[in-house]
């Protein structure tokens, strides 16, 4: 390239303008009544989380009120969080997880 030339424009975009789809958290809320061992047992068979990390996640919830269990594409978050709520209606609890679009 010659002095005089303008070098060509980088087209590699660095701001997203991004083809990944947006992220949804799904979000356990505390309730009075479901026993913690309850949640725990459906967080791990849902989420796939370990003895550990649906304990913390749970205490979390437990003690703040409300706890980001994972994020997911929407009709992943969702599912999961019905087929949580669905395992506390059956069982007679009100065990509430709600899903909400990432900023
Ligand atoms: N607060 C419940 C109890 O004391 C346990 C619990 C924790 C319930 C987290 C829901 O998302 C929850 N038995």
């Amino acid at each position: 390239m010659s002095q005089t030339e303008t070098p060509a424009k980088p087209t590699t975009r660095t701001t997203a303008t991004s083809a990944r789809p947006p992220l949804w958290k799904v979000i356990l809320l505390n309730d009075d009544v479901t026993p913690r061992e309850f949640v725990v047992k459906v967080l791990r068979r849902v989420f796939r989380m370990t003895e550990d990390e649906a304990t913390a996640v749970m205490l979390t919830a437990h003690r703040r009120g409300a706890c980001v269990v994972a994020v997911f594409t929407r009709e992943v978050a969702e599912t999961k969080a019905e087929q949580a709520n669905e395992a506390g209606r059956r069982a007679g609890y009100p065990l509430a997880l709600t899903t909400e679009r990432e900023e």
